[in-house]
């Protein structure tokens, strides 16, 4: 078949894939499609300006001013209007809930899509030039289409997600998303201004040797069954690869297999990550590339969120490894 011929070469533009796929669901309007131009839009616009974050004063605090007097902005703040301005102007969403935003952002009333996004994760790294991320999440509203979208509307399982995936600003440049048909990774072609379908059909390692945590706060970890499976990485020599930046650690956790944890700690007791914003979106992009995603008693996409801002325990990556966690959880 042409469309899916087209939607498997390497090469093909995510403008071209995204409206192939679209020609699969004669029924479409183009809602959808809009909505994911409208995400890799803006994160175009983020990444140029995280590449020249290092030239202009970008990387101040909020509150400061810049030389001509104007409020400056953090790169995170910054990227999360970036998001919002695209999304409002493409007209396809009718809501955002944002990390970087204490409640709904009420957006297009006429359209049925809600956006959940973290618009630029792992932000301490910006500042030394360090890999960062943008995650997201697309969900149906549950709401009749014209009317304002409701706290409910917003707190729906991961399994809900109609889409999820990430941005890793990096070396280069990658969008790399799911609609639930598998996992596809695009790299941003600077001179096209056009992300390239790059890596086609993602799969994690069913079992590997890289584990991912925060090794240094080890003393908080209150689950004894962490101490036990982080003994079991170190008898086997594992390697330990700990960026510090959710997305990059996960995307290399997905190209090469391994395990990313936060575990609960005395200082975070529901861990630090959050549900709507981190876990949800990376464990539907992790179970489509075969992979697992647990906080370490329930499937993170079984959860039923009661807050936009909630946190969770985040143990995600390759099966066996995740599988391997959580025996060592129950003390097995
Ligand atoms: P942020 O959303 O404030 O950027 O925090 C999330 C980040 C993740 O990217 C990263 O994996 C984790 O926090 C690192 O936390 P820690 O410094 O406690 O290891
Ligand atoms: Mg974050």
């Amino acid at each position: 078949m042409e469309s899916s011929r087209i939607a498997i070469s390497i090469g093909v533009t995510l403008d071209r894939f995204i409206r192939s796929n679209e020609k699969q669901y004669p029924q479409s309007v183009g809602e959808f499609s809009q909505l994911l131009r409208d995400i890799a839009l803006a994160s175009k616009v983020v990444n140029r300006e995280i590449n020249k974050a290092g030239l202009i004063d970008i990387m101040g605090a909020v509150g400061n001013q810049n030389a001509a007097g104007d409020e400056q902005q953090k790169l995170d703040v910054l990227a999360d209007i970036r998001f919002t301005r695209a999304l409002s102007k493409g007209g396809a969403a009718c809501a955002i809930i944002s990390e970087e935003e204490e409640g709904i952002v009420q957006l297009n009333p006429d359209a049925k899509y809600i956006v959940a996004i973290d618009p630029l994760d792992g932000s301490s790294n910006i500042d030394v030039n360090v890999s960062i991320g943008t995650i997201f999440s697309v969900y149906r509203r549950k709401s009749a289409v014209g009317t304002a979208i409701n706290l409910e509307d917003c707190l729906q399982p991961g399994s809900a997600q109609v889409a999820a995936g990430y941005v890793l600003y990096g070396s280069s440049t990658m969008l790399v998303y799911t609609t639930g048909q598998g996992l596809n990774g695009f790299t941003y072609e600077a001179t096209l201004g056009e992300y390239v379908l790059s890596h086609p059909d993602i799969h994690i390692k069913p079992d590997a040797n890289t584990y991912s945590i925060n090794e240094g706060i080890s003393k908080s970890f209150v689950q004894p069954g962490i101490h036990v499976y982080l003994n079991h990485c170190k008898e086997h020599h594992y390697a330990a690869r700990y960026i510090g930046s959710l997305v990059a650690d996960i995307h290399r956790n997905l190209l090469k297999g391994g395990i990313y944890l936060y575990p609960a700690t005395i200082h975070h007791p529901q861990g630090k990550l959050r549900l709507m914003f981190e876990a949800n979106s990376l464990a539907f992009v992790v179970e489509q590339a075969g992979g697992k995603a647990t906080d370490g008693e329930k499937r993170i996409l079984d959860i039923e969120p009661t807050q936009i801002h909630e946190k969770t325990p985040l143990f995600i990556g390759s099966l066996q490894m995740v599988e391997a966690l959580e025996n060592a959880l129950v003390g097995n």
